[in-house]
């Protein structure tokens, strides 16, 4: 049976943070897409990841009236704390290069996209399957696939929009693409806990124990990471075991700081490694998000990066899809590849910074850097002008 064909201006593989704000952006510039998702809306909306905003994030994001909420909701942090043994800093993001951070989690990102796009009406399908890319560098690009009543689609578009994250098959789609990757020896054990932060702003700490991180998603609901080994099953970890290593690492006791701990709702490991993939487009087909591009979480950028592309994208595909206008559609790689490399290193800088892999030589070398950021105008500038953002080129 042949299948049901419809068409459309762009379409957009993955509806995560990175296809639905590219969706809302192309209808703000009057461009038509249907998004396509392998998940369903419920799980997609409950999955629990980022939590950082860039200034420039915000910005884009209040600029496309998606702000109101995260005005209202979101939590302004002017930089973060780093804790080694016996000593914790602050570093102040606003007095060393006048940008901050907010604290706003993924789910809230995405459940304002979720809104926006059922306002406006705009068509999406989940739950689907087998979906595959074809013809991606002729003028007639389209995507196959199979919906939840097990009828197969076909797709037909001016462009393709790749944000389908890191085991999606836009990626794949890419002939002859160049792939950089890294995977760390070790791993994050993450916790939602209902109870109050223990601290105002981000607390990043190294210890011989190895890397915590205290973060947060409200006044009522804390965010924390603790470094395991790769594999490391959450069950595993009884709740106790799980803040009495967060109050050792964390510094419980100094100074008289204290770790409050609370009901855990949810625990996950998340493995670390960085990946790019090269170029980010071919033909008709566009990578943004995970799709392209994967890093560690300690620089809080994977979030930030998808937007940055899609800030990008956004206006080169408006451009390709209604007057057949080239320029930003091929000068989006490279652009977008500037900052995904700025990104990826600052990442890869923090994280082998503040991780333990089992070198005591390392150790030095780590602990020196901690105190020259520390006690650096210019270190704490350099960490400050990444942590915060470089505002986006568009
Ligand atoms: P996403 O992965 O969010 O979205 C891609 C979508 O494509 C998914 O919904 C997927 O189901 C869909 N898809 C995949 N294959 C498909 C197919 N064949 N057909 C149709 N749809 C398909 N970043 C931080 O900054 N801080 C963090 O603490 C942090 N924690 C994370 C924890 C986890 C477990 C993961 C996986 C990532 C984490 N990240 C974190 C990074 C994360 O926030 C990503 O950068 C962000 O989700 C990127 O958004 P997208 O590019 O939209 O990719
Ligand atoms: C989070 O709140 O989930 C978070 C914050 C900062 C990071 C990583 C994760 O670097």
């Amino acid at each position: 049976m042949s299948p049901v064909t419809s068409r459309t201006q762009v379409a957009i593989v993955g509806a995560g943070p990175a296809g639905l704000l590219l969706a809302h952006l192309l209808a703000a510039e009057g461009v038509e897409s249907v998004v396509l998702e392998t998940r369903s809306q419920e799980y997609v909306a409950a999955r629990i990841r980022a939590g950082i905003l860039e200034q420039s994030s915000v910005d884009l994001l209040s600029e496309a009236g998606l702000g109101a909420r995260l005005a209202h909701e979101g939590d302004r942090h002017r930089g973060i704390y780093l804790q080694f043994p016996h000593e914790r800093h602050h570093l102040d993001f606003v007095e060393l290069v006048g940008r901050s951070v907010y604290v706003y989690g993924q789910t809230e990102v995405q459940k304002d996209l979720v809104d926006a796009r059922a306002a406006g009406g705009q068509e999406w399908v989940y739950e689907i399957t087998d979906t595959a890319l074809h013809e991606v560098d002729s003028d007639r690009p389209s995507v196959t696939y199979r919906a939840a009543d097990g009828t197969e689609h076909r797709l037909e578009a001016d462009a393709i929009a790749g944000c389908d994250g890191s085991f999606g098959p836009s990626r794949s789609a890419i002939p002859g693409g160049t792939t950089w990757e890294r995977t760390y020896p070790y791993a994050w054990f993450g916790i939602l806990a209902d109870v109050a932060p223990s601290t105002d702003e981000l607390v990043y700490a190294w210890h011989p124990h190895g890397f915590a991180l205290h973060s947060m998603r409200s006044d009522t609901v804390s965010r924390l990471y603790l470094q395991v080994e790769p594999g490391t099953d959450p069950d595993s970890w009884s709740d106790d075991r799980i803040w009495d290593e967060l109050a050792t690492r964390l510094g419980h006791g100094q100074d008289g700081w204290e770790l409050k701990p609370g009901p855990i709702t949810d625990k996950s490991v998340l493995p670390m490694r960085s990946y790019v993939h090269a170029p980010m487009s071919h033909g008709r087909l566009f990578l943004a998000g995970d799709a392209a591009h994967i890093v560690p979480p300690t620089g809080a950028k994977g979030l930030n990066l998808a937007i940055a592309d899609v800030a990008l994208l956004a206006p080169a595909l408006a451009a390709l899809v209604r007057s057949g206008d080239r320029r930003l559609a091929d000068a989006y790689s490279q652009s977008a590849l500037r900052r995904v490399w700025r990104c990826t290193h600052f990442s890869w800088w923090m994280t082998t910074m503040l991780h333990q892999d089992g070198d005591p030589f390392s150790a030095q070398l780590q602990l020196s850097q901690l105190r020259w950021v520390t006690s650096s105008q210019a270190g704490a500038t350099g960490l400050a002008e990444n942590y915060a953002g470089l505002p986006f080129e568009v």
